[in-house]
């Protein structure tokens, strides 16, 4: 069964990520616990007929041994995972250090660290070494499974290094990357000791995508100030040859979310809400606990609204949900207690015996709970610092058809790009604007409150996460059958 361009019917698509959509769990010498975990980009390639997507990445274990290895492999093939093994020091150096202590602050803008110089080089350079020796490991894998028409799809920071050595195996390997981060501007990127080798590791993908034009264009600016090729409306070129670099936003299931609203335990959990908050309008911020999110700027900002609002503070509660992430590393514990320190000042202050102005959780709701949540409130509040696109704002905008709540969005999400007609753009750092902001999102008149979200919500359900993968997956055909045939002139 071939499509006319020459291409078989259900393409086979292999989806590379540091983490598998699985965890497994040791349960004896050759027996395996899988828990399947449908993220956004599962739930993507979920809603996507035209391809057959199996998925290469790590199962979050260390299984050193033989026998471990054999039968967790042949478990994972059921759900068509296939996994890369990682010891626990490259997981370490790799993982920990290079990908989520260098790579994500400074993609965030967030400088490199600096304590103490020597001991920081030493250890940077053993974590870069890491980083390469885990792509490798990463290429191995795909290039013993892939086959002749296949299209190989690396995700995120992870896994810069990968394009290239998939191309060292096999120049013809169809090979697309995604960043799911901001990519900084050329003078961050500048700042980072394998600046150059990074760069030249992506360009050998076909096609590198990005969230946004921005990012994309700092990508183009670092390869022409760093490495000094010419940038083109395409992409990069180097010596004739184009890497192809372009905008691919993506979306949500928001048909999952619309419907969700019509199941009975969600319906059910909505009006418990709307009793337990009767009288008081709902504001919500959904984060994982970390410091591109803003949390504390939010929260400062809230204070500063109650502060100079006193016949709003028995009027709205601020649900705050950040579920902890990488708790083992200190300064995601220096955040969670900053965090709760200023709740309990803030509770402290304008609580009474009977209502506090915040509620604060430190974990994750279940989906149907997270549904009913977006669908009470009345202005959500995301304040990024940097994000490379946010999808609790999407997700806010697809459960608010009834109440046609306000977003109030972080000029520097991604989301900023496309929802930003309808939300209230904000400079987080600005704690002034963004607590007048609160007030103006509440006293909205119905008629704008209904324009901005007709304008979102028309947004949220057309750009959805199964049309952001099927357009980066033919774009990448594309982009190879465009190349093929520039060759041949
Ligand atoms: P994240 O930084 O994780 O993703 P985001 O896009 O907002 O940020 O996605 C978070 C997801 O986790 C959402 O689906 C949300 O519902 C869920 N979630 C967050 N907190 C939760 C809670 N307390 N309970 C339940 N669920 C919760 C990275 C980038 C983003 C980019 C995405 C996708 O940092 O900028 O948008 O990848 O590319």
């Amino acid at each position: 069964s071939e499509r006319l361009d020459g291409r078989p019917q259900k393409q086979r698509l292999l989806v590379v990520a540091n983490r598998l959509p699985v965890s497994a769990v040791r349960k004896g010498e050759d027996s395996w616990a899988l828990e399947v975990s449908v993220g956004g980009l599962v739930r993507a390639l979920l809603g996507v007929n035209e391809f057959e997507a199996n998925w290469i990445g790590w199962a979050g274990v260390n299984v050193s041994d033989e026998i471990g290895q054999r039968s967790l492999t042949e478990a994972l093939a059921e759900k068509r995972c296939i996994p890369v093994f990682l010891d626990q020091e490259t997981v370490h150096q790799y993982y920990n250090g290079y990908c989520n202590n260098i790579l994500w602050p400074l993609f965030h803008y967030l400088p490199l660290p600096q304590e103490d110089r020597l001991a920081t080089t030493r250890s940077f350079q053993s974590q870069f070494a890491a980083y390469k020796k885990a792509n490798q490991m990463f290429a191995d894998v795909i290039n013993e499974h892939y086959q002749e028409g296949d299209v190989v799809w690396c995700h995120d920071y992870h896994l810069m290094f990968l394009p290239k050595c998939l191309k060292e195996y096999n120049s013809k390997m169809k090979v697309g990357w995604f960043l799911h981060t901001p990519f900084p501007s050329s003078e961050i990127h500048r700042t980072l000791p394998s600046r150059s080798e990074l760069l030249r590791a992506v360009l050998a993908a076909d096609l590198v995508g990005f969230h946004t034009y921005d990012y994309a264009r700092h990508f183009v600016s670092a390869c022409t100030r760093i490495l000094g090729l010419e940038g083109t409306p395409e992409g990069v070129e180097d010596q004739g040859k184009l890497t192809r670099v372009a905008a691919f936003p993506i979306g949500i299931d928001s048909d999952r979310f619309i419907r969700a609203l019509e199941l009975s335990p969600v319906k059910h959990h909505i009006k418990e809400l709307q009793e337990r908050f009767a009288g008081r309008k709902v504001m919500l911020g959904v984060d994982r606990l970390d410091m591109i999110k803003g949390i504390p700027q939010k929260i400062l900002a809230f204070e500063k609204f109650l502060e100079e609002n006193p016949d709003w503070r028995d009027k709205v509660v601020l649900l705050q949900i950040a579920v902890p992430t990488r708790t083992d590393v200190p300064e995601y514990q220096k955040l969670t207690c900053q965090v709760h320190e200023i709740v309990g000042r803030i509770n402290g202050r304008f609580g009474t015996l009977t209502a506090v102005p915040i509620h604060h959780l430190d974990r994750s709701l279940d989906f149907n709970a997270l549904c009913a949540i977006y669908a009470v409130t009345v202005v959500a509040l995301v304040t990024s610092l940097r994000d490379g696109m946010n999808l609790v704002s999407y997700e806010f905008v697809a459960c608010q058809a009834s109440k046609k709540g306000v977003l109030i969005l972080s000029e520097f999400a991604g989301a900023a790009q496309s929802l930003g007609a309808g939300a209230i753009l904000v400079n987080p750092w600005n704690v002034t604007e963004l607590a007048s902001s609160i007030v103006y999102a509440l006293t909205m008149s119905a008629h704008e409150r209904e324009k901005r979200h007709h304008h979102n919500f028309m947004h949220v359900t057309t750009h959805t996460s199964q049309e952001w993968a099927e357009t980066f997956v033919s774009e990448l055909n594309d982009t190879v059958v465009e190349a093929q045939l520039r060759t041949r002139q």
